[in-house]
């Protein structure tokens, strides 16, 4: 077992900064000490194994995205990130835990699907992984499943409301589902989108003549995902579930999580880096309306006008807390042989965007431009998402007897994100090239191994640990 020991950091939480020393033994955090104090008369920085001194920038929990899918089968392919792949990058990005979405397929077992997901990523993570369930066909049989999910440490399961024919659920399954996991405490996630209908309206773009990347966002309207959003609330709220609208990107849903919070319900939402930055005119947009340079950017639910404001909406209910997080959804694919099956149709673009290296330095871009302080980052990005699914206390806070996942982050470093620059993705191009960032992580370490250290990573596959997760810690 090694020791190790931060001196001189900003230490930050959710709820404030201090500087202090922080000493870590094996995988956990064992003390926050007022800077270089001598525990006992031991000189702690020359007793330990390994030294960093942090003087001058922050250390903080380790990053925390909740809403990852490696290997997710989509539109005839695979994410191209590996469970290998895409943990090693979200280590260098500063993220020291995922939690990805196993994948029950309609006519599927559920524990089927669950063993699959169990399989790709055991002995293959970088860092610590936790799963969600996805159920992509509610019927007796999975409902029955669902009982075992908090046995196994997946306290949390996701329904579509959007793609039919693949993971779609109707209001009647929607209901049932909510009414188990009511029952079992488990914490609903809801892709919010009125599927059927954005069936209707690609198809008639298509038809029109309209198949470029950029008529994706035309027809997935916010009208349907606000529609959707309302729809959920509504089905939450009769059979009392906690709900989680995962990929927010509408401010009509915003203010629509925001009325059901506002009437004391247990209602959550979380954005993306992507709904923060990224619009319908520049990037799905990009190579104007008939070109396909925008299919880099399609994801649903999809960018949004900048002239409408959505971009600002995302930030403000990011400050009032009307959404409680930021994941990455991410979901990446190669131009070649993967958004290129949707060239001359849109609707063929397998849906995802690679960011999971990314998040924290594009969130921690917030703080340097005023949208958030220092502390609702580090909430927002690791303590949020912890007590949110049941994993707060071991993961989410630098307190003693937590897992020693910290991060060395410097406020006077930068980072400029490109493909040919800093990219560890498993993707033949970067959705954020070209953007300059105010700030770097230096160090990253997970459960007391440094995997990231002078630009060098130290990590390895099947490092990281399957996290078995407790009930959600957020509820009111
Ligand atoms: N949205 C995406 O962009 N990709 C994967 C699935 C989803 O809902
Ligand atoms: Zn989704
Ligand atoms: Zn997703």
């Amino acid at each position: 077992m090694s020791t190790l020991l931060i001196t001189g950091g900003t230490v930050v939480s959710a709820t404030g900064r201090t500087v202090a020393d922080v000493l870590v033994d094996g995988e956990r955090i064992v003390a926050v000490l007022q800077p270089g104090s001598t525990l006992l008369g031991h000189d702690l920085a020359a007793a330990v194994d390994t030294l960093i001194d942090a003087t001058g920038k922050y250390v903080i929990p380790g990053g925390i995205d909740a809403h990852t899918h490696m290997e997710l089968p989509f539109g005839g392919t695979n994410a191209s990130d590996t469970f290998e792949t895409g943990t090693t990058a979200a280590a260098w990005g500063g993220t020291t835990s995922i939690i990805d979405f196993a994948v029950q397929k309609y006519g599927e077992a559920v524990e089927t699907g669950l063993a699959a997901w169990h399989e790709k990523a055991g002995g293959n993570c970088a860092v610590d992984y936790g799963f969600h369930q996805i159920i992509g066909g509610v019927d007796e049989q999975s409902l029955k499943a669902m009982e075992t999910l908090v046995d196994e440490g997946i306290t949390s399961y996701k329904l579509f409301m959007a793609y039919p024919g693949v993971f779609y659920s109707d209001d009647a399954q929607i209901l049932k589902a909510m009414q188990k996991a009511a029952e079992l405490g488990l914490m609903t996630m809801m892709h919010a989108e009125n599927g059927p209908a954005i069936d209707v309206l690609a198809e008639q773009l298509y038809n029109q003549g309209k198949t470029g990347p950029y008529y994706h966002g035309i027809a997935r309207a916010w009208q349907m995902e606000e529609e959707a959003t309302h729809r959920a609330i509504m089905l939450a709220d009769l059979t009392n579930a906690p709900l989680y609208v995962v990929h927010v990107s509408a401010k009509q849903a915003v203010a629509q999580l925001a009325a059901a919070r506002d009437r004391g319900k247990n209602v959550f939402g979380e954005t993306c880096p992507q709904y923060l930055y990224l619009s319908l005119e520049e990037q799905l947009g990009a190579g104007g309306k008939d070109g396909f340079e925008g299919a880099k950017w399609v994801c649903s639910t999809p960018l949004r006008s900048r002239e409408e404001g959505h971009q600002d909406a995302m930030w403000q209910g990011l400050r009032t807390n009307d959404l409680q997080m930021v994941s990455t959804d991410h979901c990446p694919f190669c131009m070649k042989d993967q958004k290129e099956l949707g060239l001359g149709d849109f609707r063929a673009i397998p849906n995802g965007i690679g960011s999971i290296e990314h998040r924290m330095d594009l969130l921690y871009q917030g703080v340097v431009t005023g949208e958030l302080t220092l502390e609702r980052w580090v909430e927002l990005t690791s303590t949020t998402p912890a007590r949110m699914f049941g994993l707060y206390g071991t993961k989410g806070v630098i307190a003693p007897g937590a897992d020693a996942d910290l991060v060395v982050y410097d406020p006077a470093g930068h980072t400029s994100i490109g493909y040919e620059k800093t990219h560890h993705m498993n993707m033949d191009h970067s959705a954020w090239e070209g953007f300059e960032i105010d700030g770097h992580v230096d160090v990253v370490i997970s459960r007391g191994e440094v995997l990231v250290s002078d630009g060098t990573f130290h990590g390895r596959a099947g490092h990281g640990r399957f996290l078995k997760r407790g009930l959600t810690q957020y509820l009111s």
